[in-house]
């Protein structure tokens, strides 16, 4: 199995995990934040930038910045929505983590991790949430149409992740309103920015909105996300280990 299949299994055993201690999922009144409106009014592409410690590919980041104070340097940047990383054992994240980002920045959250189950997003809302991730090649159609909807009807929004035109299927299928492209294949860990150019243009025939994920490490690549119809683009690496970067990402 790939390690995007290791992770999916880890994660059902957190699941099991979870249901024990379901009590401590809160849940809290005040509304979401939207990433679609963001993505609307903004009239340049739109920044999310990742906190993001270690992954499985890279290895370690940046394991000494603080989250509350990153969120509000990448605000302060001109960051329209901050993505933040729970999973603890491949990515060294947690909630503890997008907790003090929610109370430092009012900006949308995207709470990143890898859900295969509705606790999972009512843990996610709990922290602080306003959007979550949804992989569509880890996800049968069914389960990405059912998940989907849980979120929605919980008030939050989805960003529902595709690799190659078989996720695009299963994408379109549900109807999903914003749609992330990752230029990194989760299975072999290869990055490729043409990614966004090859399946761009058939996210953008089919209306929805485009993120384009992963990879981007200088403006000329932003520039190019966006010219393949990208609204948005999410960044983590590059912001972890130079934020100087940020401005230099203005376009
Ligand atoms: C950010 P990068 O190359 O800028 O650090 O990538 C983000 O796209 C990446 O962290 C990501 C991810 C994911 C992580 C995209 N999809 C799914 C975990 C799970």
């Amino acid at each position: 199995g790939t390690i995007l299949d290791s992770i999916i299994e880890r994660k059902k055993v957190e699941v099991e995990e979870l249901r024990k201690s379901a009590r401590d999922i809160s849940e809290i009144s005040s509304k979401p934040r939207s990433l679609l409106k963001a993505l609307r009014e903004a009239n340049n592409v739109t920044i999310i930038s990742e906190f993001k410690r270690a992954s499985p590919s890279k290895g370690d980041i940046n394991l000494s910045l603080d989250p509350a104070q990153q969120a509000k340097l990448y605000a302060q940047a001109g960051a329209s929505a901050i993505s933040v990383l729970t999973d603890e054992i491949g990515f060294k994240g947690s909630f503890t983590d997008l907790k003090k980002v929610r109370e430092a920045v009012d900006l949308p959250i995207l709470c990143k991790d890898f859900i295969v189950d509705q606790i999972q997003i009512d843990l996610a809302r709990s922290a602080g949430a306003d959007v979550i991730l949804l992989i569509a090649s880890a996800l049968s159609q069914e389960k990405l149409a059912e998940l989907y909807e849980y979120a929605y009807e919980k008030g939050l929004e989805c960003l529902v992740e595709i690799h190659d035109e078989t996720d695009l299927e299963k994408a379109l299928h549900i109807k999903a309103e914003i749609i992330g492209i990752n230029n990194r294949n989760l299975k072999s860990f290869e990055v490729n920015l043409g990614n966004t150019e090859k399946l761009g243009p058939l996210v953008k025939k089919a209306g929805a909105l485009l993120i384009s994920e992963s990879g981007m490490k200088t403006r000329d690549d932003i520039i190019r996300a966006a010219a393949a119809g990208a609204s948005g683009v999410l960044v983590g690496e590059t912001f972890m280990t130079s934020v100087d970067l940020i401005e230099t990402f203005q376009t």
